[in-house]
């Protein structure tokens, strides 16, 4: 189909890709014919203690849902992303760290620095009471010791839980006490874009609220902070006199690596639950043969720890690759919006993973930032988080790329540990806006959201789900495995269900056309409207509330909310400052309402039930598609709406 314009990977690129098409095919067809074969020779990318016997034990079925992958295996992910480099490139960089403020010197840390780093940490956690299967949060600026902190639980065998350093103190304390955590790491202060947040500060907030873990700071700034004796220890001098030398512990491969809590569509968010083997060979092998990453790259990705983009394309997947990943503590726009592309001159990046809404915040800003920049290092491109309109991806292709190198537009969630749809580099025609191909042993299909039915003629429309499982798909949310069956494997039976709407075209190719659900994607953090909406009805003035996205030009969507407020209370500006304050401070900045529309009264149904699809066309200004509106108990509201309605940026 030659609907779109297409980008046939060069030449010299796919000489020296990993993977080009005939090999694409070649082993996809094997991963899908015959998964113990495939798995049992890629399970190798990764060392093991005790080498596994089983390959894959897999139940979809409700009910009964199971996920085991390399079983009866044994090892450490720690060792596996340190300590077997060391002989090969003990003296090679593994992680180069770049300061919010660019006159800060960089760093460059070996892989022999950072098993000193790693093994000092695992014994002051020991020193601190931490040992396996405890859990740690992690609440930490973008520095080399939040990378530490991870390989440190991992090779103790704790399980970390990362809280992204944006989140106010009460949704720390929900995660904090959700997994009742034993120690949490953070710093004094953490620079972003030139201002710094009190990351410790907020964790005394947050341990008002829910006890008394022990804290572990790191002196990010030097900043003065309150210390509670006994609860907390600074870092340096316990890092100073620990020993160098800890043993990894042998983990099972179905130990749990770490848990990171994730919206879905309903009530609080879950915490996704991920194992040691199955996730780190899904790391590992999409890290090398999506970026095409080869020795002596340097590689970087923008995301934040806080997200599964850090854990597993900043740290785990390069990492046990033995590559040298860049660490990026800023944002795109500080001191201005060259930021990005000098960091690439600087350190001679090859490859260059961010988000489709930095993308188009750095566009709108003109092309005299990228072009004053020497980009000729640049070898790969990629983006993630959300579906990427075709000007940012033209953009991105012509401006950053000079229009010479490839895209990969990779989908996948925290769901799953790791790419599960992507072009290959080396192998695939780029179309802009397409997530191509499913990656090896992924079998993706479409369905009818009513009836379903799998669809397998082209083109079609559909709901994406995954019909067998991959090795670094997620296990369990912690503490409630009855809600990850009713989430993921209750709507279509047999099926994991990603809760995005998909186009497949008349080639075969897929692309993600976004959230089916009331998950909203605001800058590529997922949101869940609920949570909002808990968030403002908590308000004393609030008696309900209704949230939707809305097409937002930089953030991807905004956050539309419909508010009714308790009676006797009037609707006013400050109330509208009052309620957007609110919201930051119960979840945080990055749910901040965009959009507050005062709303004497919600559309309902006769049941009660809020019909959303309304409200969200409302937000779209899209009232030719409001659909059926005569099951709601008093159309009326919806005219009234309409009327009042907000406008969008
Ligand atoms: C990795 C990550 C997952 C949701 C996912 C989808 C959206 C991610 C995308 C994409 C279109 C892409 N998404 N990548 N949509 N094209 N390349 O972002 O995980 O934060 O869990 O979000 O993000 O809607 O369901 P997570």
């Amino acid at each position: 189909m030659s609907e779109h314009k297409t980008y046939p990977p060069a030449a010299d690129f796919v000489k020296n890709a990993h993977v080009d098409a005939a090999k694409y095919e070649e082993m996809y067809a094997a991963s899908i014919n015959d998964p113990d074969t495939f798995w049992k020779e890629h399970g190798q990318r990764v060392d093991w203690i005790k080498p596994f016997t089983k390959i894959k034990d897999i139940d979809f079925t409700l009910g009964n849902v199971s996920i085991k992958w390399f079983e009866d295996g044994q090892l450490n992910v720690a060792a596996n992303c340190v300590d077997r480099h060391l002989d090969k490139r003990g003296d090679q960089t593994a992680i180069i760290w770049e300061a919010d403020d660019p006159e800060e010197p960089s760093k460059h840390i070996t892989y022999r620095e950072l098993s000193e780093q790693v093994n000092k940490l695992s014994n002051v956690y020991k020193e601190l009471g931490v040992g396996r299967g405890d859990r740690v949060v992690l609440y930490m600026p973008m520095i080399p010791e939040a990378a530490y902190a991870m390989l440190a639980c991992a090779r103790i065998g704790a399980i970390h839980s990362i809280v992204f350093a944006g989140f106010s103190p009460e949704a720390l304390a929900a995660r904090v006490s959700g997994c009742e955590a034993k120690l949490i790491v953070t710093a004094d202060q953490a620079p972003r874009g030139g201002r710094n947040t009190a990351l410790k500060s907020n964790v005394d907030k947050a341990l008002e609220i829910s006890g008394d873990t022990k804290v572990l700071m790191v002196e990010r700034t030097g900043a003065d902070v309150d210390m509670k004796d006994g609860r907390d220890f600074a870092y340096g001098p316990l890092m100073e006199k620990a020993s160098a030398e800890c043993e990894p512990e042998a983990m099972n491969a179905e130990d749990p690596l770490f848990i990171l809590y994730t919206s879905g569509s309903t009530g609080a968010p879950k915490g996704v639950v991920h194992t040691t083997g199955g996730y780190l060979v899904w790391a590992a092998m999409t890290h090398e043969i999506t970026f095409d990453y080869h020795d002596g790259d340097v590689y970087w990705c923008t995301a934040d720890v806080g997200w599964v983009t850090g854990h597993s394309y900043i740290v785990y997947g390069p990492l046990a690759n033995g590559a040298t990943t860049l660490m990026f503590e800023g944002v795109p726009t500080y001191p201005d919006a060259s930021r990005f592309w000098q960091v690439c001159e600087k350190h001679k990046v090859a490859q260059f993973y961010t988000a489709p809404t930095a993308i188009r915040a750095l566009m709108g800003q003109g092309n005299e930032y990228v072009e004053k920049c020497d980009l000729s290092s640049l070898k790969l491109l990629g983006t993630v988080g959300e579906p990427i309109n075709p000007e940012a991806w033209e953009w991105y292709h012509n401006e950053v790329g000079k229009g010479k190198i490839p895209i990969v537009d990779t989908w996948w969630q925290t769901e799953t540990g790791g790419h599960l749809m992507t072009p290959l580099p080396g192998a695939h025609a780029l179309k802009p806006g397409a997530a191509m191909k499913p990656f090896f042993g992924v079998k993706p299909a479409v369905l009818d959201p009513q009836s379903g039915e799998e669809i397998t003629e082209n083109p079609t429309e559909g709901v994406l789900v995954i019909t067998d499982s991959w090795p670094g798909q997620m296990r369990t949310v912690w503490g409630d495995h009855e809600r990850f069956e009713k989430t993921y494997f209750s709507d279509y039976k047999g099926y994991y269900f990603s809760g995005d709407g998909c186009r497949r075209d008349a080639d075969g190719d897929y692309w993600i056309t976004g959230r089916v659900d009331d998950v909203i994607n605001v800058s590529g953090h997922r949101m869940g409207t609920a949570e909002v909406e808990s968030a403002l009805v908590a308000h004393p003035k609030v008696s309900e509330a209704a949230v939707v996205g809305y097409p937002h030009n930089i953030k991807g969507q905004g956050i539309y909310c419909y508010v009714t407020l308790m009676s006797g209370e009037e609707p006013s500006e400050e109330l509208r400052k009052e309620l957007r304050d609110w919201v930051r401070k119960e979840i945080g900045p990055i749910a901040s309402p965009d959009l507050i529309q005062w709303a004497p009264g919600l559309p309902k149904t006769r049941s009660g039930k809020i019909m959303r699809r309304i409200l969200r066309k409302i937000a779209e200004n899209d009232y030719g598609a409001l659909g059926d509106t005569s099951t709601l108990a008093d159309p009326g509201v919806v005219d009234e709406l309409i009327d009042n309605r907000m406008n969008r940026e």
